[in-house]
């Protein structure tokens, strides 16, 4: 009698210890699943989105300017995406603005983080293209800027 309680009990550990280390594989499957998945490429962080846009922005000025003889007449945001869009000297759309996704209701460029860009004409043959950042405050050390030299 009491050997057959012993071996009931034995049994019951030897259960207990199969379905703890089935448990242990399961959830090393399933973390070895989500390592795996994250070996796929990233996704652009805000921050390189931002830089992509600025990169895009000052290409487009840079075209603007061969093809117009100067800058768009304002910095003013909504003033320069007027300017890009066909309104100006050659009645040349810059950039098509159909992805509305960095254009605020305004019709201002922002950036990631939904703050319109700066754009700071330093003279006719230099400008500054300034994103406020991720705290969305300018003038701080996570501001990111695009600047254009003159040829
Ligand atoms: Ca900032």
């Amino acid at each position: 009698m009491k050997a057959t309680v012993e071996s009931g009990k034995a049994s019951a550990w030897r259960s207990l210890i199969l379905w703890g280390l089935l448990a242990f594989i399961a959830a090393m499957a399933f973390l070895a699943f989500f390592v795996i998945m994250d070996k796929g490429p990233l996704p652009p962080g805000p921050e390189t989105q931002t830089t992509a846009l600025i990169l895009t922005l000052k290409e487009m000025l840079a075209t603007y300017r061969e093809d117009n003889g100067a800058y768009p007449d304002s910095p003013e945001n909504y003033l320069l995406v007027k300017s890009m869009s066909g309104q100006n000297p050659s009645k040349k759309n810059y950039y098509s603005f159909s992805d509305q996704s960095f254009l605020n209701a305004n019709k201002e460029i922002v950036d990631s983080w939904g703050t319109p860009l700066r754009f700071d004409f330093k003279g006719k043959d230099d400008v500054l293209i300034i994103s406020a950042g991720p705290d969305k405050i300018f003038g701080t050390a996570d501001d990111i800027t695009g600047d254009i030299k003159g040829q």
